[in-house]
């Protein structure tokens, strides 16, 4: 499966990196293609995970996701 989701918050290559091992981390991810310019993520997942449960990843940090599809 893939998901697109939109990120607040990320400023620079430092902020890609973070969002990218947060969601790495996420059980079902497969790969995580993060685009700073377009203020988003691209996902694939070998299951359906929720865009709370990214959310979830990202607590503790400056970004947060504030849409998906
Ligand atoms: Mo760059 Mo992001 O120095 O929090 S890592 S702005």
């Amino acid at each position: 499966m893939e998901k697109e989701l939109a990120i607040e918050g990320m400023k620079c290559d430092g902020c890609v990196e973070t969002v990218q091992k947060r969601f790495s981390a996420i059980a079902g991810v497969e790969e995580v293609v993060v685009d700073l310019a377009g203020k988003k993520a691209t996902v694939k997942t070998n299951k359906e995970i929720s865009e709370a449960t990214f959310n979830e990843a990202l607590a503790d940090t400056k970004f947060k996701v504030v849409g998906s599809k």
